[in-house]
């Protein structure tokens, strides 16, 4: 890929984005949800955003947990709803970077609905959803991104269920900007949330990011490091199968930006809708008092 993947590290301390009165973090030993949160900093490092001009949201879950780790204005609010509150912030401060940070539960489960609409309104924000397939925070029940077969605590004789392909509904609902990037390649999610970032409209933003304690351990996955090896199969089946370790990940699962619009975006537009109704209604309040003047 480019050459900005060897630019800034050096100058990056993710201990500068975070709050380390927090540590230590709660994520268990292999968590894939640190590595996303660390691209996420990274991202905004790079893009000179001040922490004060970010606003991160999120819902419940290990996911969801990750905005109380951030330095910035951030809200962790119920489950399945950090879409509808990011949505009113967005609305009443454009001036902030609005970042979601959610599970594939809390997203696509209890949230489903908010994020269909969220993607259909085409609202300037940034949701990153880190896909582990699983509830991890509440002990492994199946998510709507379970692969088929997949044992879990709701599934004891392998999941049946097909799995949601997150950017394909995202992108068929009608987000502005869509991309998939796996927690194995960190620079290259780091360039994807900026550019996710940095789009004028809705931008949902996939990570497959891997949960080692609970989901691996269940379905005999091995260590984190094997985990990750898995990645490279699981995204380019046909590069990779014969090379690596059977995949788990029972769909093909592309990376990079899959869609991109430049369709309209929600909240300049109802600005441009309310600036003209108060125009007009001061024009007719200025009509009506010079008629009684007259
Ligand atoms: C209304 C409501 N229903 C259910 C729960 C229980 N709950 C908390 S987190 C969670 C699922 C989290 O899974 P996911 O969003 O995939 O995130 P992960 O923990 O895997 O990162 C559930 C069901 C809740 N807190 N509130």
């Amino acid at each position: 890929m480019s050459s900005t993947f060897v630019d800034s590290a050096a100058d990056f301390d993710v201990r500068d984005y975070l709050r380390m009165d927090m540590m230590p973090h709660f994520l268990c030993p292999g968590c894939g949800h640190g590595i996303a949160l660390r691209a996420l900093l990274w991202a905004m490092h790079e893009l000179g955003i001040a922490k004060d001009q970010l606003a991160v949201v999120s819902g419940i879950g290990c996911a969801g947990r990750l905005s109380a780790y951030i330095d910035a204005n951030t809200f962790h609010v119920t489950h399945g709803r950090p879409l509808a509150y990011a949505t009113g912030l967005a609305l009443a401060r454009p001036d902030l970077h609005v970042v979601v940070i959610t599970g594939d539960g809390d997203c696509l489960a209890i949230g489903g609905n908010h994020l269909i609409h969220a993607c259909r309104r085409n609202l300037k924000l940034t949701c990153l959803m880190l896909n582990n397939e699983i509830y991890g925070m509440t002990g492994g029940q199946v998510s709507p991104t379970t692969s088929e077969t997949m044992l879990t605590s709701t599934t004891p004789l392998g999941n049946s269920e097909p799995s949601f392909d997150a950017c394909a509904l995202a992108a068929a609902a009608g987000a502005g900007f869509v991309g998939r990037e796996v927690t194995r390649h960190v620079p290259r999610l780091k360039e994807l949330i900026k550019a996710g970032l940095a789009h004028p409209g809705f931008a949902f933003v996939e990570v497959l990011s891997d949960c080692t304690e609970i989901f691996g351990r269940k379905n005999d996955l091995g260590s984190s490091p094997e985990m990750m090896l898995r990645q490279k199969s699981d995204i380019r089946p046909s590069a990779y199968r014969d090379s690596v370790d059977t995949p788990f990940r029972a769909n093909e699962l592309p990376t990079g930006i899959l869609a991109q619009t430049n369709r309209p975006e929600y909240g300049a537009a109802y600005r441009r809708a309310a600036a003209a109704q108060r125009a007009s209604a001061a024009a007719q309040a200025g009509s009506a008092n010079a008629k009684e003047d007259s």
